[in-house]
């Protein structure tokens, strides 16, 4: 029990310092956390397609253990930092430190930092971000919101997608957005689809990356 407390602590620490470093770069950073499958690695790829010609972006890809989801990323023509966490169910503040340090932080304005898919772990490890957006999507069903609550508080953004399919699933995004409402009112929840690009741009505004 101590041992988990120090732990969230040192973390707490390092998150800390990467925050710090990011802001002394003038670099945005932005934890994208989300269920396996959710569509994490599809939203980033649409917003960095919307971005791209204005602000200068990398992506830290944290997977278990694969570089599929870097390797799309790469197709949008951006550097995307590889992080694997082997056995861990989500990143931490010192693996985002180490993926810093193999950057060229001069030369970015935005970090997109794709967490390991669940809606448990990432929670609770700080990275450093100044912003958090969360993605889930209606193939999962109509309790993600109030079955993994912590997940919810403190996300500025919540992207319910994958809406082309609510009919099909019989899901209501528009349920799932009341469900983050009543949560966590701070946070904007939109519907989202990445097949057809559907709600991209709210995202983008609610991160507030629109005048960047
Ligand atoms: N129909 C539909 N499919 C989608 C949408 N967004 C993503 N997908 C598909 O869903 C699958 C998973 O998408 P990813 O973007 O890889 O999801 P992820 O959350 O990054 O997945 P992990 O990193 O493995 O947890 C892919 O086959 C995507 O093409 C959407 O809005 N609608
Ligand atoms: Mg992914």
């Amino acid at each position: 029990m101590e041992l988990e407390l120090d732990i969230l602590k040192e973390n707490k620490r390092l998150a800390l310092e990467n925050e710090r470093r990011l802001t002394t770069n003038g670099i945005l950073a932005i934890d994208v956390m989300g269920s396996v499958g959710s569509g994490k690695t599809s939203l980033i790829k649409a917003m960095i397609h919307e971005l791209k010609s204005r602000s200068r972006i990398a992506v830290i890809e944290g997977d278990v253990t694969t570089t599929i989801d870097a390797d799309l990323i790469a197709s949008e023509g951006v550097a995307a930092v590889q992080v694997n966490t082997g056995k861990e169910c989500h990143l931490d503040a010192n693996l985002i430190r180490k993926a810093l340090d193999r950057m060229s932080l001069n030369s970015l304005d935005l970090i997109f930092i794709e967490n390991v898919g669940n809606l448990i772990c990432p929670a609770e490890f700080p990275l450093g971000s100044k912003k958090r957006l969360v993605v889930i999507s209606v193939t999962e069903g109509p309790y993600m919101v109030l079955k993994h609550p912590m997940m919810f508080l403190g996300a500025d953004a919540v992207a319910i997608n994958k809406v082309d399919l609510a009919d099909a699933m019989g899901v209501s995004p528009t349920k799932l957005m009341a469900d983050v409402a009543k949560l966590y009112p701070k946070s904007v929840a939109v519907g989202t689809s990445c097949r057809n690009g559907v709600g991209v741009e709210k995202v983008i505004e609610a991160l507030g990356l629109k005048a960047r």
